[in-house]
């Protein structure tokens, strides 16, 4: 069963933390970090913390999924308020802008309950313009500080630690978070100031998603022309074609495999959403992200296959 938070020296920890002018130790041990969201993503990268004994309480909106983490030592908070109120850094890792801005800006939200000095870290790939606003407004509320720190390496990257993580705000914030990041991922770019790295993840994605589709292309060519579509990743290993897609998706694909579910089309598509809102918003032509959205709405629009993985958007082309 899960363990709810009742131990008051983690509460004290925060007001020393604030004292101390918010600074982490160089194994980040002396920080209470509170985790939202549990989801494929988040779960993995809270094993991290815990593996590396960080203290860490967790919040999901449905219950249940804090199960297994609570067993390997993480302390379910009861409520968004008791997490923000017991926590120096508070990592997000929900679907999307609007769930973001729901757990800050709903009544009993984050912002609400924070305080200057707390530093707000969303994992979420969000919409950066989005990013920014809800930056400003935290600030204003409540002087929390905010760092977009956007990932790439899904779950397999999330559960090794390998993640590669892209992110915006303050340099100093930043370099306060790295001792907690280097448990998560290989690298911690800082891009520039808040939402920098929202948009280096579009970016990111809009690679990704090309890419997904043309495997899926290549794949049902390779069958079709009476080639083993199973040989493809490990043949093309190393090569100029090669990419992490590529071996994660190819197999799967080959194989008609989608579990376990390692990669939603309905968050491919929320960041194709993101990508071409952006092109519209700075004027940059973005052909190829479009073709891409067009073919995974086609796939999407069918029942259920917005929540399935992504690689069974191979159905697209050879049914
Ligand atoms: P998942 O597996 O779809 O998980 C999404 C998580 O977001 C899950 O914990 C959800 O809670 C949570 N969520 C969604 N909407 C809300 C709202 N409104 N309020 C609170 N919590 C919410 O996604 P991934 O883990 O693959 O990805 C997470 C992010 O990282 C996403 O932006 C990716 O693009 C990158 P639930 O369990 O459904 O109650």
């Amino acid at each position: 069963p899960a363990r709810f938070f009742c131990n008051a020296s983690f509460g004290a920890g925060i007001i020393a933390f604030r004292r101390h002018g918010g600074r982490v130790g160089r194994s980040g041990g002396n920080v209470r970090i509170g985790f939202i969201g549990l989801g494929l993503m988040g779960v993995p990268m809270c094993r991290r913390l815990l593996q590396a004994g960080l203290p860490l309480m967790v919040w999901n909106r449905s219950p249940g999924k804090a199960d297994e983490l609570c067993r390997q030592g993480a302390l379910l908070a009861p409520s968004v308020a008791e997490l923000v109120q017991q926590c120096q850094v508070v990592m997000l890792c929900v679907s999307d802008t609007d769930a973001v801005r729901q757990l800050l800006f709903a009544p009993g939200g984050i912002a609400e309950h924070a305080q200057a000095g707390q530093l707000l870290v969303d994992f979420s790939s969000i919409a950066p313009a989005a990013t920014r606003d809800m930056a400003a407004s935290l600030l204003v509320q409540c002087g929390m500080r905010w760092v977009d720190a956007p990932v790439s390496g899904g779950v397999r990257g999330a559960e090794s630690g390998q993640l590669v993580i892209m992110a915006g705000g303050e340099e100093a914030d930043i370099d306060t978070l790295r001792p907690l990041l280097t448990h998560l991922g290989q690298r911690v770019t800082r891009m520039g100031p808040v939402g920098a790295g929202q948009v280096t993840k579009v970016c990111n994605q809009l690679i990704v998603a090309s890419n997904a589709m043309l495997i899926a292309e290549t794949v049902r060519l390779a069958e079709l022309s009476g080639v083993d579509a199973a040989k493809l990743a490990p043949a093309l290993a190393g090569g100029f074609a090669d990419s992490l897609p590529l071996q994660i998706l190819a197999p799967r694909m080959a194989a008609r495999q989608f579990e376990p579910l390692q990669w939603k089309v309905a968050t491919l598509l929320k960041d194709l959403g993101n990508a071409l809102a952006l092109g519209q918003q700075c004027d940059s032509a973005l052909p190829l992200a479009t073709l891409a959205q067009q073919q995974l709405l086609q796939h999407a629009a069918l029942d259920g296959n917005a929540q399935r993985d992504l690689a069974s958007i191979i159905e697209l082309y050879a049914g």
